[in-house]
């Protein structure tokens, strides 16, 4: 932009070059990327080389983009995550822009094999990220730092002005190793030279904070607490200085009253919550805002996604800590809890008797609190959860008086409203003999490829016509892996180091998978989508998105297990008063356990009737690969695009920005 507040982009240029699917034309844009990068001789070409070479190719090709989206400047929204878990940035590019047959046939043009690229890059650890629509990034941990990577893609791919922050920690996900003493974690360097990075120096602002350097430092200690919190405040100061002075550069002027009809920021659950008094704050002490009319704004720009209902993993922080880091937010998050303390006793004295658990600061000794979810909950214009069941929860018990800020229920959305995406495999092809023959050999090439990498790690050889049944999640109590153990205690194996490229050799290369969380805990899971798009069968509680999974695709598909969400509670009065009798299977099992003689034991017995079921079905073949096309069919709901559409549409209130 220039400084004059004219535009420098009235005309917009063409992207540097703009995409070819020719390879002869990408093998010779790729030499030249060769012969240009600095960090390399220009005479060497070793896949590492080739695959900097390739990136940047890739890169010039897709920044066109961002142009258009200063030029039109549509309402554009910004999606605030302290993680994404981006995976392999190359792959993920080529992917979707659909020229992975192109570059690999320019590579092999010039002697490289892209799967070989690749590769070498995870073997040498050096994890890229992508820069999408001005977006930084980082990795991360979990189904949440993934959905927030999906999304980003997903936005790209719809082409929505939407793009967004996060930290760049220095250490991204540790790598994991398993030794006798238990759990190593190493930490994984995997920012030098990131093809993918753009350094933007002309964009500094102020933010008194330290350095960020680890990725969920251990909340053991009040200094890694110190420090988690400190990152959060950065990311939410310094990417709303950023959105504020993008705000501020647009032509023709602005007034803060139009910046909700300009910007839509997106918290990815309460991690970024300091976005809300922060939102508050920049205005009120920079330009002299109003009260009111900051707090206007900053409602009507804040959504929140609230990605969990268990107690103890809703945040907290400590009062005390917040007065001594952040005394001017907490003033304003004291402020907020006042006004909606009166607002209820004014409007709903009839839930008065809710405001202990509602309100945001918990003044309670010993340990006065600042609960963030509570935060959001009141500040934000629409909260969402993650799937239908963890959403009517939401409602129903956690945040009831948010219903007093609209027709009730109108605040707390549905994340998957929307019906089936019109997938390119029909139903009809399910009972087809031939078809159903080249689904079994593509499911059988990803467990082979998933066999020898597991052989690789471990050592093991694996019988690729077995049954490769999966779980791969959080270790918590809620999700039982437990209950799966102890049914496979003499054929598991360790699978170290679980990551997106592991994720992409595991969910094809499975045929059944285990989700059998208690019904009401998890929020939605998202490797249940992942595992029944690849057409892997699913054993699954009526928990998360399961429900939805299992109306989509059909009851008859999916191996229903375990008590409903309505029927825990009575469940749970009864093993209070000792009146739930467990299964004897689970007595001898853990008996067996104690006993600590693995190898020999006959473990039939342990797996339930319905394991029984599932290998009767399993070997009827044409059975099973008739439901593994079933369950890919019936998963367009649950395809990340489809989420993006109806966010962009009912919450951010944006619109595709295209590239004429
Ligand atoms: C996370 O990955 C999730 C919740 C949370 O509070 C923190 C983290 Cl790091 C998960 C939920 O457990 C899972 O049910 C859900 O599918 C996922 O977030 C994405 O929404």
């Amino acid at each position: 932009m220039a400084e004059n507040g004219k535009s420098s982009t009235e005309k917009v240029p063409a992207a540097a070059h703009p995409l070819t699917e020719n390879p002869t034309e990408i093998a010779t844009d790729i030499n030249y990327h060769v012969k240009l990068n600095t960090h390399f001789s220009p005479f060497k070409f070793e896949p590492e080389q080739a695959f900097f070479a390739t990136a940047e190719s890739v890169r010039n090709s897709m920044g066109g983009h961002f142009l258009y989206f200063v030029r039109d400047n549509p309402k554009h929204t910004y999606y605030f995550s302290m993680e994404f878990l981006q995976g392999r940035a190359l792959t993920n590019a080529i992917g979707n822009l659909g020229i992975e047959n192109a570059y690999a046939e320019a590579l092999n043009k010039l002697g490289h094999e892209l799967e070989e690229i690749v590769e070498q890059v995870i073997n040498s650890s050096k994890k890229p990220v992508l820069v999408l629509n001005c977006i930084i990034l980082m990795t991360g941990n979990g189904g949440l730092g993934r959905i927030a990577s999906c999304f980003l893609d997903s936005m790209a791919t719809l082409n929505l002005p939407a793009g967004g922050y996060g930290l760049r920690y220095k250490y991204g996900l540790f790598k994991q190793r398993n030794t006798k003493q238990g759990q190593e974690e190493i930490a994984e360097d995997w920012l030098e030279f990131s093809p993918w990075e753009v350094v933007r120096y002309d964009l500094v602002y102020p933010v008194r904070f330290f350095i960020y350097a680890v990725l969920y430092p251990g909340d053991a200690t009040e200094s890694g607490k110190l420090l988690r919190l400190k990152q959060q405040f950065f990311l939410c100061s310094a990417s709303l200085q950023d959105i504020i002075s993008r705000f501020k550069d647009q032509r023709g002027g602005y007034t803060w009253s139009e910046f909700p009809s300009k910007i839509a920021v997106q918290l990815n659950d309460t991690h970024p919550t300091l976005a809300i008094p922060e939102l508050m704050c920049l205005p009120m002490e920079d330009e002299g805002l109003g009260w009111d009319e900051a707090w206007d704004v900053t409602t009507r720009t804040i959504a929140y996604t609230n990605h969990t209902v268990l107690p103890e993993a809703l945040e907290k922080w400590s009062q005390p800590v917040m007065w001594k880091l952040l005394p001017c937010h907490m003033e304003i998050i004291e402020e907020i809890d006042i006004m909606f303390l009166a607002m209820v006793k004014d409007t709903r004295p009839d839930l008065e008797y809710k405001l202990p658990s509602m309100c945001i600061l918990d003044h309670n000794p010993p340990k006065p609190v600042v609960r963030m979810a509570n935060l959001c909950v009141v500040s934000a214009h629409t909260v969402n959860g993650v799937a239908q069941l963890h959403s009517y929860t939401l409602k129903a018990e956690l945040f009831v008086v948010t219903s007093l800020y609209g027709p009730p229920s109108s605040k707390i959305r549905l994340t998957a409203l929307l019906g089936g995406f019109g997938f390119a495999i029909q139903s009809s092809f399910a009972d087809d003999a031939n078809f159903q023959d080249e689904w079994a050999s593509a499911k059988m090439a990803s467990k082979r490829r998933l066999a020898s990498n597991i052989s690789c790690v471990t050592g093991e050889s694996i019988d690729p016509n077995s049954l490769y049944d999966i779980q791969v999640k959080r270790i918590h109590e809620y999700k039982r892996q437990l209950l799966n153990i102890l049914g496979a205690i003499d054929r598991w194996y360790l699978f170290q180091n679980y990551n997106v490229s592991v994720a992409e050799m595991l969910i094809p290369g499975s045929e059944l998978s285990q989700h059998i969380s208690t019904a009401g805990m998890e929020a939605s899971g998202t490797s249940n989508m992942k595992f029944a798009l690849n057409g892997c069968l699913i054993i699954g509680t009526l928990d998360g998105a399961n429900v939805e999974i299992r109306e989509e695709i059909g009851e008859e598909i999916f191996f229903l297990f375990g008590a409903r969400a309505d029927e825990v509670p009575r469940l749970r009065k009864y093993q209070e008063n000792r009146l739930f009798e467990p299964d004897p299977r689970f007595e001898e099992a853990k008996q067996y356990i104690r006993s600590g003689a693995f190898g020999s034991y006959d473990y039939k017995p342990l797996l339930d009737s319905l394991e029984d079921v599932i290998y009767r079905y399993f070997r009827d073949r044409k059975r099973w690969l008739k439901m593994s096309i079933l369950s890919t069919v019936g998963c367009g709901k649950f395809i990340s695009d489809q989420t993006i559409a109806q966010y962009a549409k009912e919450i951010w209130n944006i619109q595709e920005c295209r590239v004429p």
